[in-house]
């Protein structure tokens, strides 16, 4: 923080962060909710539950090198370009992302630093645990930061034992894993060639095989890690409803992203649904070989640690985590085992409606691209006024509504908004307060007309 800076007359031209400026330009986006939470490093705070998952995670992983202090400002070159992301894909959209600028963003997820940590060699497997950004939904499991741990393992065609294959070198690695004794309900899904195609130019269909095993025995190892020890805390609790839980059922899906292939996703069965934990593939050559690492090949993943927390400590609310409250805080610690979380008291609900018809033609289009042109209307952006008036005294945010006019051909919206604190009882006239600046903050900023 430069009292300077902040006090000349470019303040408005800049965002200043830890000293260093980001002019602003018209990408620019992030609003200043989010920019106080960057220092907050909720991975590496003492006896916080997403430190506890990670070291967690992290004792499964013997021998990788950690990396846990990664700057989240990264370039949209680490964040998109680097992983191959086409010029118009959604993600890059300034509704979905964090613009410091048009060429500097918050980033999206951990894999924006796979290329650098490739680049380096320093290890064939590695860890990176970080905070990440995201213009996203309000509700009890997404949060716009939070936390996600990348892995990757490789493998060096160079550094081969003597007469020894690379697939029969990944083999006997899959050989020294634990075992588990866990049901995979479709451990082998089928994958689509058209989007999940086989890198035959660099690999070998059981060089494909093998890391493939490695990687889906590594990652179901840790959800085996992560139930067992939910269970035990489960029984030392004695909650009737929480030994009734069925056993651990998790199953693989085939996923899609650009810098992986074959990709999956893993999910686990909870609380009546699937819910996914993470995705995973076989890294794209590509990318190892702009990393000057083309005889590596190997497998790489990403795992939301709120996710796994949530499930670990039986956590009902994605915003906990943010609290500072010690009701909260005081539950956790590294030196005790893994507890049940035992939730304080849940206080009212209060849901208000707001109904709107949006300006303009009714046309959907994404913004992405090149351009930072005015976007059509983006629920996100909803969702960052909501929490600009209200920071955490949001529960969800639903769309209840939606129709076109037959005649005028315009747009109505009605959302509704469940104000809730974790801390304390909102009475009606603070949560009017609230829906009021909402109500004018959409007018100003999104130009709608009220209904
Ligand atoms: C990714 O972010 C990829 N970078 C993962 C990856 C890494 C794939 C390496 C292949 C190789 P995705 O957007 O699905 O993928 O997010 C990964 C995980 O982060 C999800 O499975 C989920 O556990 C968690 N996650 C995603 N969005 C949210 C959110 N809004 N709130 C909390 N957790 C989230
Ligand atoms: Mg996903």
């Amino acid at each position: 923080f430069d009292p300077t800076v902040e006090e000349g007359s470019t303040r408005s031209d800049h965002t200043t962060i830890d000293n260093h400026q980001y002019p602003k330009d018209e990408w620019t986006n992030v609003p200043p909710n989010i920019l106080s939470l960057l220092p907050r490093r909720l991975h590496l705070e003492r006896d916080h539950p997403i430190r506890i998952t990670r070291e967690l995670i992290e004792s499964r992983f013997p021998g990788y090198k950690y990396h846990n202090t990664l700057s989240p400002i990264v370039s949209v070159h680490q964040n998109f370009d680097s992983l191959g992301f086409p010029p118009d894909h959604p993600g890059r959209s300034r509704t979905d992302t964090y613009y410091l600028n048009k060429f500097t963003v918050l980033r999206t997820h951990t894999s924006a630093h796979q290329a650098d940590v490739f680049h380096s060699n320093a290890s064939s497997g590695y860890l990176i645990s970080a905070d990440v950004y995201r213009r996203d939904a309000i509700d009890r499991s997404h949060y716009p930061v939070f936390h996600q741990m990348e892995g990757a393992q490789t493998w060096d065609r160079l550094s081969l034992p003597a007469n020894t294959t690379l697939a029969e070198q990944v083999w006997q690695d899959v050989e020294s894993l634990p075992k588990h004794d866990i049901k995979v309900l479709d451990p082998n899904p089928t994958v689509h060639p058209s989007r999940n195609p086989l890198q035959t130019p660099h690999h070998s269909l059981e060089e494909v095989e093998a890391i493939a095993t490695h990687l889906k025995r590594s990652l179901e190892n840790v959800v085996v890690e992560i139930f067992t020890q939910a269970r035990r805390a489960a029984a030392a609790s004695g909650d009737a409803d929480a030994l009734k839980e069925a056993p651990l059922q998790v199953r693989w899906v085939e996923a899609y992203f650009p810098f992986t292939s074959p990709s999956w996703e893993l999910e686990v069965f909870w609380q009546g649904d699937w819910l996914e934990v993470l995705g995973c593939g076989v890294v794209k050559q590509e990318l190892l070989i702009n990393a000057d690492v083309p005889s590596r090949l190997g497998w790489a993943f990403g795992i939301g640690l709120e996710r796994i927390a949530m499930l670990l400590f039986s956590i009902p609310d994605i915003r906990l985590f943010w609290s500072q409250d010690a009701r909260f805080l005081s539950q956790f610690s590294s030196a005790r085992e893994i507890g049940r979380f035992v939730p304080f008291s849940k206080h009212p609900a209060c849901y208000k409606d707001v109904a709107f018809w949006l300006s303009g033609s009714s046309s959907s289009g994404s913004a992405a691209g090149a351009t930072a042109t005015k976007a059509a209307f983006h629920e996100n952006d909803v969702m960052e006024l909501v929490r600009d008036v209200a920071g955490d005294n949001v529960e969800d945010v639903r769309l209840i509504d939606e129709f076109t006019h037959p005649k005028t051909g315009r747009r109505s919206m009605c959302y509704r908004v469940n104000y809730r604190s974790l801390e304390k009882t909102l009475t009606n006239e603070e949560a009017n307060e609230m829906h009021e600046k909402l109500r004018q903050k959409l007018v100003e900023t999104l130009g709608v007309e009220l209904r």
